[in-house]
């Protein structure tokens, strides 16, 4: 599998609360290299701009206010096959069912709060890392 990259942000939950570096720790065991990272915080228009594929959701309005509530950590991490073991490594989206040994398992509070964010497809990776960062900030 050709070496690839996904986007990630520890979200506002995680931050508030000290994860950062917790988190931080297990994505460097998981074996990723870190391509681009910063502290920032998205306006309402980026949060809604970001997750605009959710706009139709029940859940759209909490999700932009949650996004927007805090700074986040928003990372580009490299490795093999980057986007499908960043999402193994997160686990799944509602805490309850995460796997032990996994991020949201062990940080995140609730289906809406689940302290990081991975990227979906190499597709939308490319997407929201140019989002977030500038081709000078990725290495
Ligand atoms: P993410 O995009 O953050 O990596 O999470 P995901 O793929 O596991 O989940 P997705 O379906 O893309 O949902 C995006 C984020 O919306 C919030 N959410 N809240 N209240 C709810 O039922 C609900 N469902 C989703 C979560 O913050 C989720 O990560
Ligand atoms: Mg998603």
């Amino acid at each position: 599998m050709a070496t690839n990259r996904t986007f990630t942000m520890i979200k506002p939950d995680a931050v508030e609360a000290g994860h950062i570096g917790g988190i931080l720790n297990m994505i460097a065991d998981g074996g990723f290299r870190i391509v681009a990272m910063k502290l920032t915080q998205m306006t309402v228009a980026d949060a809604q701009n970001f997750y605009a594929i959710h706009k139709e959701r029940p859940f759209f309005g909490e999700l932009v206010e949650f996004m927007s509530r805090g700074p986040i950590v928003a990372a580009i991490l490299e490795k093999e096959n980057a986007v499908e073991d960043f999402r193994t490594l997160i686990g799944a989206t509602n805490p309850e069912q995460a796997a032990e040994g996994t991020i949201r398992k062990k940080y995140a509070k609730s289906i809406g709060e689940n302290a990081v964010h991975g990227s979906d497809s190499d597709e939308n990776a490319a997407i929201e890392g140019a989002f977030h960062f500038a081709g000078r900030e990725m290495f």
